[in-house]
């Protein structure tokens, strides 16, 4: 009888674990040279996706930053993460009379040391399921601009190349990043016991 309770609370846990992944997130930021320069931590909020951004390395000034619609960051021009994260078919800008994209979000600021410290909201956005969610399919990317978004120029506000990019998975341990804290299950794949 112990021991029934004892799985039945083992597997509640681990329920309620699986439920903490769809409503925080943490992304790891990558230059096109391939550094990683920060991390955003997306949180699920009643009136969207709250996005807290760390970087380093920009130029000062402001900078255009949305959500792609591919969970793809190839650098070094970031294609891989498609057009802006679009699912009703608007038109690009939080400033356009037809806008805007569901990706589309605020510029950011960057200091004279290049820092960004920002903590923006992706409105109508969730990290649950349907039309809205970031993480529908694979995911999508978390993009960020050289130049500031004018909110209104289409299709990306003039914000100029792509800079910073960041996958937003919709299956955290699908990528070799991020598994690779997990201890391996079976020994023979460690590189240790390779050359044996
Ligand atoms: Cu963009
Ligand atoms: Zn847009």
């Amino acid at each position: 009888m112990r021991v029934m309770f004892l799985i039945l609370m083992i597997f509640v846990l681990s329920a309620c674990n699986g439920g903490a992944d769809e409503t925080t997130r943490t992304v790891e930021m990558y230059n096109a040279a391939g550094d990683m320069v920060g991390n955003a931590t997306l949180n699920e909020m009643p009136d969207g996706v709250q996005i807290k951004l760390k970087l380093e390395g920009l130029s000062p000034g402001f900078h255009g930053i949305h959500v792609h619609e591919f969970s793809s960051c190839e650098g070094p021009d970031f294609q891989s993460a498609g057009n802006h994260l679009d699912p009703e078919g608007n038109e690009h800008g939080l400033m356009h009379p037809k806008g805007s994209h569901l990706g589309d979000l605020p510029n950011i600021e960057a200091d004279a040391g290049g820092l960004v410290d920002a903590e923006l909201m992706l409105a109508g956005a969730t990290l649950t399921d349907g039309k809205q969610s970031i993480l529908r399919g694979d995911g999508t990317s978390l993009v960020v601009h050289e130049s500031q978004d004018d909110g209104v120029s289409q299709p990306a506000g003039d914000s100029g190349v792509r800079i910073i990019c960041g996958e937003i998975k919709a299956d955290p341990n699908a990528d070799s990043k991020s598994s690779a804290e997990e201890t391996p299950s079976d020994p023979t794949e460690t590189n240790e016991n390779q050359d044996e």
